[in-house]
């Protein structure tokens, strides 16, 4: 059998389960995962690596038909540019919450591209809607292969079946594309600044989390631990207060939470030291949003 390696677009609309779907069948917490939508805005790269192929799966952010302020037109754009990017597409679709209309424009977007595609009808443990049955049978009818998954409770058969038919849709390769030892192309440094802003997402009400980026101040790795300096940037002023929280207890938290997912991640002691800062309206902005990293390519 021919080796097989490229790169996989997991694409969906927000909340789909793209990202837990990653980290489940990576067996670790890389992308950020959130009941709330649009926590993923830049693509993450996880490395599924076998004997047989390399599967480089891009979780994209969730797919917007357009974005009101820069922030959300860069996500729209971001998930446009993964499947432009990408050798093959899986589109994940919760059984929960099908959305058929807001999925044409996608579906249409993958075929205009030229991608090969399977659907996984994803959240399998929850109460699957009606509409389920008929969004499979549109699929079928296109001849594209419809598969079912739970992060909470997917079988080892099913997991490998997955991963059989999204490596079928990948190109020959002479070898693997990445180091196999590689889970992911993403630093420590980028992962730790996500699982910040995991737990932002997280611990952070109302629209707060939507205008809140962390920035890396310090990165230093040495023998002993990872000390990690960060600003947590918010859009704001009257955040701010809110984010540090009575005598500070919502910062330690964030910190602690977020402390303790890397720990467990990369096997050392982390340090990490946040303080807040407020950017007025800087997810309105074009400008601001390249200097934090948001810019399409
Ligand atoms: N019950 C159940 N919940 C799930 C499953 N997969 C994901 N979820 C939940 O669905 C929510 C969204 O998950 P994400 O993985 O962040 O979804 P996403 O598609 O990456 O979302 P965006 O990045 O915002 O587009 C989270 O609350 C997850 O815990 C599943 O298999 N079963
Ligand atoms: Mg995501």
């Amino acid at each position: 059998m021919a080796f097989k390696a490229g790169f996989v677009g997991l694409i969906g609309l927000p909340n789909a389960g793209k990202s837990s779907f990653l980290n489940n069948v990576l067996g670790e917490t890389l992308a950020i995962v959130s009941h709330k939508p649009q926590a993923t805005r830049k693509r993450v790269q996880g490395i599924l690596s076998s004997e047989t192929g390399q599967i480089v799966f891009v979780d994209a952010p969730g797919f917007l038909a357009k974005g009101k302020n820069a922030m959300l037109k860069f996500i729209a754009e971001e998930a446009r540019q993964v499947i432009r990017d990408v050798d093959a597409v899986m589109l994940l679709v919760p059984c929960d919450d099908v959305n058929a209309d807001a999925m044409i424009p996608l579906i249409d977007l993958i075929q205009a591209e030229k991608k090969p595609w399977i659907a996984c009808i994803t959240k399998r443990d929850l109460k699957e809607s009606a509409a389920v049955e008929k969004f499979v049978e549109y699929c079928k009818g296109k001849g594209v292969e419809v598969f079912g998954y739970s992060v909470r409770n997917a079988a080892m058969a099913e997991k490998t079946q997955i991963i059989n038919a999204i490596q079928g849709l990948l190109p020959e390769s002479p070898g693997p594309l990445f180091d196999p030892e590689l889970f992911t192309t993403e630093t420590v440094r980028d992962i730790a600044a996500e699982m910040i802003r995991e737990r932002c997402f997280e611990l952070l009400k109302q629209e707060i989390p939507f205008g809140l980026a962390v920035v890396i101040d310090k990165y230093k790795e040495d023998k002993k631990m990872i000390r990690i300096d960060a600003t947590l940037l918010v859009e704001k002023e009257s955040h701010k207060g809110i984010v540090i929280g009575r005598g500070g207890e919502m910062l330690k938290k964030i910190g602690t939470q977020a402390r303790e997912k890397l720990e467990k991640m990369t096997g050392e002691k982390v340090f990490i030291g946040l303080h807040v800062s407020h950017k007025q309206n800087w997810t309105r902005q074009e400008r601001k949003m390249k200097e934090l990293g948001y810019e399409s390519k």
